[in-house]
């Protein structure tokens, strides 16, 4: 198997290391400086290690970032044919103002196996694998997901908590929310972490849905797919360029429903490091002569364990 726990160790230097790069922009208020580093750093880093990578879920035109850009090569050629998806700085407002909620994340396949997203929106839908599969559906309405929710879970609505990205885009599902008397976790940006809550019951929330990136969508499903959850996705193509690209893609049904074993085919490996803290990973720590991390890693093959680095203060 080339996704092994030596490259496993390998990644996360790598989220690490970028982490850590972006610690010095921290709370200055520019939201592309801290990811110019983040990004800088883990393009030197995958560089240097042995594999065939090529980035399948890069930076873009969303936010106009500095890019690690889909299909760009990455390592030394020689190693395992992988397909690479990268957020070097995921919520760059977070890192900008210095609050909770930044990480640095990628996701890694074998060649071949991870959803080429188009730099668009996506629909989304995550639960946790304690909600039988049918119970949820992108294309159920909001009603009959919750319900489904509810009495699969044997709670009362008014128990449910959903995390949504808080948009204008969003008004009337959380209005609807709001009158069925569900419970809120509305978030500003990151919508990665909100996924990743429903992965286990002491983060206290049942659904997370909604309009985000579609990157982030596929960096999402890799993490929830070691983790036994339900994810569903539907990208939103909007403008010309868009379906342009997506046929491009090789995308012919536009509006099509992603399951999540579409999006993520076989072993992949998530590494995500907290650069602010996160309800999942702590922030970089700095101490004396080095900086600590805490990696949250998932392989679906093998494990999902924390795991705490240190690197030299240079
Ligand atoms: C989300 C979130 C990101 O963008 O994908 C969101 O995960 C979606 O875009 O952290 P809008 O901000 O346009 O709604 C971020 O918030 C920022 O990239």
């Amino acid at each position: 198997m080339s996704l092994d726990k030596d490259l496993i160790n390998k990644l996360v230097k790598v989220t690490s290391r970028a982490a850590i790069n972006c610690y010095q922009f921290l709370g200055k208020g520019n939201k592309k400086i801290a990811d110019k580093a983040a990004t800088d750093s883990m393009r030197n880093d995958l560089n240097n290690l042995e594999i065939n990578g090529e980035v399948v879920i890069g930076e873009g035109e969303l936010d106009e970032a500095p890019m690690l850009y889909i299909g760009e090569k990455l390592g030394k050629g020689k190693g395992p044919d992988i397909d690479i998806a990268v957020d070097p700085l995921e919520g760059t407002n977070f890192a900008a103002k210095n609050i909770p909620g930044a990480i640095s994340v990628l996701a890694i396949s074998e060649k071949g196996n991870l959803f080429n997203a188009p730099e668009t929106y996506m629909n989304k839908i995550a639960v946790g694998k304690d909600v039988p599969y049918d119970a949820t559906d992108l294309d159920y309405s909001i009603k009959k997901n919750i319900s489904n929710i509810a009495e699969s879970k044997n709670k009362n609505i008014n128990e449910l908590t959903v995390c949504i990205l808080d948009r204008p885009r969003h008004k009337k599902i959380i209005e609807e929310l709001k009158s069925l008397k569900v419970n809120l976790k509305l978030i500003s940006d990151g919508d990665i972490c909100g996924a990743l809550l429903v992965t286990d019951k002491k983060y206290n929330i049942d659904l997370f849905l909604g309009i985000g990136g579609g990157p982030e969508g596929v960096i999402s499903a890799a993490a929830l797919d070691a983790y036994g959850c339900k994810f569903q996705g539907r990208f939103l193509f909007e403008t010309d360029q868009d379906k342009g690209r997506a046929k491009k893609m090789g995308i012919s049904d536009l509006n099509k429903k992603y399951e999540l074993n579409e999006i993520v085919k076989g072993d992949s490996i998530f590494c995500a490091t907290g650069i602010t803290t996160t309800e999942m990973v702590a922030a970089v720590k700095k101490e004396n002569t080095k900086f600590i991390t805490e990696t949250l890693v998932t392989h679906k093959e093998s494990s999902i364990e924390i795991i705490k680095s240190e690197e030299p203060i240079a």
